[in-house]
């Protein structure tokens, strides 16, 4: 019989679902342990960086569930989105339909690879049972104010005809999907208050220390926290005044110019008081019509027009021109600025161009005052305040926070923190998403459907429109509808929600599935949350993972969650990506090796093993057929090993104290199963490196192979390294272990026992015999622990009795120790 995975692995599947080996309850005797992984979105068929994330997870959840916890380990499907009706145009199938389909398909995959979720479980956002929840939270949110409708500058992206979220917008302004450049319109659009949770989302990351630096330290970027001073500027000749956000109100006597954005509402007041008002209104509105890229990014071009108005500096009374510049953006700060040229650098580079004044006010700590008329750049460092009145000679960080204060005393401003973060903008002009669960009346506005009507299903007999519009808003019996509050006619909110809401809360259904009262059980989410290991691509570090930290929030707040419950992931693990020939696995790239071909030719368990052996899991995974095919063999020889020796194994006594073996050789194979042991169950469970523990049991395997006696004593010890190899291997490949474990006569499945051990008295290293010699002549000998260093071989040699007896009364000048040989102590004649 050979090594037969076509038919072992099917067979385990089998015995796994009948026998529900996988399913847990909330409650019992265990620690509970959550293991998730980054639920896939039903493409259509899974690839290699799932099978990566997969494999990662199943080693992880059958590995604590041997340890000993009760291990909630669940997996379902991100399935709202606009592939499905991209699919649905292309196809001419109900996006619907084209995702069941996709569900069922990728499920039976995942099946395919042994992956021991509690299928039960499994949830999938589309399902009106679920995104019920999701408009319920919804709900939930807009009675707290944390979901509001407001006009505002969107992003919009042409292609895929709809508003993205900030953090939608990739590569310095374009859609995260498509790449299309993206551009500003104002729409009424409906936003969550996920910067009211700015300071605690910011604050919290230093507790995250089971998270990566790196994933900390964009999440704090992207967060972008800023402490300045909020200003105003009055403009000569009217009653207006200007706001001015800053961090570096140490430069206010550098002040040359004041800009406006051209979206800033000033503009409209200054164009109407304007001779010249046409112009100003021209020159706002093509700037309107940049990108956001065109407009800030690194070295794009300055543009700008002088509105012909004065502002008056409050700290000197000097006036300044007041600009409209394309590099200032509405939605930071106040969406003006106070220009200093000498020490911002795109102030710089726009008042070179337009020949404005040039102001240096802090000079370099052991330098001159720089020239404004001969700098090539800003000086943006910290230095010396100068030409700054009083404040000459201070250190620039004290001379913001004293210049702040001064601010405040003369009430010309105030110290204010401003956040990079914006409200997330949630609505989408789509199909396949959440219906937001809202209703207009033109009596009573915005009616909120009650909760009891919930879900507001999606019309299935809808047509995608081609150029990919939204059909909803042309479903006539679907939008009109009564308005709960008055009883009139009213419509259905069109928009959908960003399928990003969806997938902020998946991770807490899964623990009360079923539930049909509520979005999730107090009690299973206080028994489960939060997720113990996280596992998924770093590519959500700002997108999911700060959105699921803010949705754990608000639910904490809500009552949903335990008030301790802040935080939805206690380890994060991020995966490296899978490459081929030196670049990412990608259809456009034709590197592609598919899954199910590979699953097919080697089976699961040789992939799943390639995989967890070629790099550690944060690392980039470099596809090799070698390297499969060397999997693959090392799974025969394990498979021939328990084959070759069947009879003998099953008949072989009991393990033996190692003091008891008579043979060296086989003390030492019992060594090293134990210190395999050791070092596997470390690999995995602190460090992560789960290549290096595959190469241990490599080793141990090698070793097992080669012993030649067969003597009883000979027998335990394999019989021992074997079943060790087994338990050891089985979070890996679990299929096979399952198989040989059951060949070699135990009851019950490998999925389910202990984990191994150590034998702690395997762990120390064979006594040796070293000499005590004194002025070279050999006076005794010795019995002590092998491996000793230098230092302590010394020590323990020189408190023995013996020894010190034989030093009485002499003069020792030197001690010299050999590790394992000797120890010479050298003495005055
Ligand atoms: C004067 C100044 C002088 C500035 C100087 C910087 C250096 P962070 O750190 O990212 O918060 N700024 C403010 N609002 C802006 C907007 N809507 N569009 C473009 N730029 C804007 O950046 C704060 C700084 O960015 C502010 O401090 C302001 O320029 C600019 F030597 O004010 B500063
Ligand atoms: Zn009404």
């Amino acid at each position: 019989m050979a090594y037969d995975f076509g038919s072992i692995e099917p067979k385990w599947q089998r015995a796994w679902e009948d026998s529900g080996a996988f399913h847990v309850e909330t409650g019992g005797e265990k620690p509970k342990f959550y293991c998730l992984e980054m639920f896939p979105y039903p493409s259509g068929a899974l690839h290699m960086g799932h099978l990566r994330n997969y494999s990662i997870g199943d080693l992880m959840a059958r590995f604590l569930r041997m340890r000993g916890y009760n291990v909630l380990y669940p997996i379902g499907f991100d399935a709202f989105g606009l592939p499905a009706e991209n699919a649905a145009l292309k196809f001419g199938v109900q996006p619907a339909d084209w995702t069941w389909k996709n569900i069922e398909h990728m499920t039976s995959q995942l099946k395919r690879m042994g992956c021991s979720y509690d299928w039960r479980r499994r949830v999938e956002t589309c399902n009106p049972n679920y995104y019920r929840w999701t408009q319920w939270l919804f709900l939930q949110f807009f009675k707290k104010g944390l979901a509001y409708r407001k006009e505002a500058p969107v992003n919009w992206c042409e292609s895929c005809k709809t508003v993205l979220a900030n953090e939608q917008v990739v590569d310095g302004g374009h859609c995260w999907r498509c790449g299309t450049a993206v551009t500003k319109r104002n729409l009424e659009q409906w936003f969550l208050r996920i910067t009211d949770y700015a300071q605690e989302l910011l604050d919290c990351l230093d507790s995250l220390v089971g998270w990566p630096e790196r994933v900390r330290m964009m999440q704090r970027n992207w967060i972008g926290r800023s402490e300045g001073v909020r200003l105003s500027f009055s403009v000569e000749g009217t009653d207006l005044e200007i706001e001015a956000f800053t961090t570096r109100i140490d430069t206010i006597y550098g002040v040359t110019f004041v800009a406006l954005a051209a979206e800033n509402p000033l503009v409209r007041r200054l164009a109407a008081l304007s001779p010249k008002g046409q112009e100003i209104l021209d020159f706002a509105s093509k700037v309107m019509r940049q990108s956001e890229i065109e407009r800030s990014s690194l070295g794009a071009e300055k543009e700008g027009l002088d509105t012909g108005f004065f502002a008056v500096n409050p700290v000197d009374g000097r006036r300044i021109p007041i600009w409209i510049a394309n590099y200032i953006l509405m939605d930071y700060g106040t969406g003006a600025i106070m220009g200093v040229p000498a020490h911002d650098q795109r102030d710089f580079e726009f008042a070179r161009k337009y020949c404005l004044k040039v102001i240096p006010v802090i000079r370099p700590a052991d330098g001159e005052i720089p020239n404004g008329d001969s700098m090539e750049a800003a000086f943006e460092d910290d230095g010396i305040q100068c030409n700054s009145g009083e404040f000459d000679g201070l250190p620039t960080r004290e001379a913001i926070s004293r210049m702040a204060q001064w601010f405040e005393d003369k009430g010309w401003g105030r110290r204010e923190v401003n956040y990079r973060l914006r409200d997330w903008l949630i609505s989408r002009q789509r199909y396949w998403g959440a219906p937001i669960p809202v209703v207009y009346c033109d009596r009573c506005g915005i009616v909120p459907v009650p909760e009891e009507e919930l879900p507001v299903t999606l019309p299935m007999d809808v047509t995608v429109l081609e150029g990919g519009g939204s059909p909803l808003p042309e479903a006539a019996n679907w939008v009109n509808t009564k308005c709960p509050a008055c009883g009139g006619p009213a419509r259905r909110e069109t928009d959908t929600m960003d399928t990003f809401i969806c997938s902020s809360w998946y991770f807490l259904r899964y623990t009360s599935p079923c539930s049909s009262d509520a979005p999730f059980k107090m009690e299973d989410v206080s028994y489960w949350m939060p997720v113990d290991q996280y596992i998924g691509g770093i590519e959500h570090a700002c997108l999911h993972l700060i959105y699921a930290r803010f949705f754990t929030k608000v639910c904490s707040d809500l009552g949903l969650l335990p008030p301790d419950c802040r935080e939805p992931f206690t380890n994060l693990l991020t995966q490296g990506m899978v490459i081929k020939d030196g670049s990412k696995m990608s259809k456009s790239k034709g590197n592609v090796v598919d899954p199910d071909e590979i699953i097919s030719r080697y089976g699961a368990d040789t992939a799943r093993l390639f995989i967890l052996f070629a790099a550690p899991p944060e690392k980039d995974l470099d596809w090799s057929d070698k390297g499969v095919e060397g999997a693959h063999r090392f799974l025969g020889r394990v498979f021939r090993l328990v084959e070759d020796n069947l009879d003998a194994l099953r008949s072989a006594p009991k393990p033996m104290e190692i003091g008891s073996i008579e043979d060296k050789a086989l003390r030492d194979l019992k060594r090293l199963i134990h210190r395999t042991v050791d070092k596997v169950t470390r690999d995995i469970e602190e460090e992560k490196q789960f290549n290096t523990a595959v190469a241990s049991l490599m080793e141990l395997s090698n070793a097992l192979g080669a012993l030649k006696s067969r003597t009883p004593e000979a027998m335990s010890v394999l019989r021992e390294g074997v079943e060790t190899l087994l338990l050891c291997l089985a979070p890996f490949t679990p299929h096979v272990c399952e198989e040989l474990w059951e060949m070699m006569g135990n009851q019950g499945m490998i999925s389910l026992a202990s984990w191994p051990k150590p034998d702690l008295e395997c762990l120390k290293l064979e006594d040796v015999t070293v000499v005590f010699q004194i002025n070279g002549k050999v006076r005794e000998e010795l019995t002590v622990q092998a491996g000793l260093s230098k230092e302590e071989l010394q020590k323990v040699v020189m408190e023995d009795p013996r020894v010190i007896k034989r030093l009485e009364g002499k003069d020792v000048v030197k001690v010299i120790a050999v590790p394992d040989k000797l120890v010479n102590v050298v003495v005055k004649p």
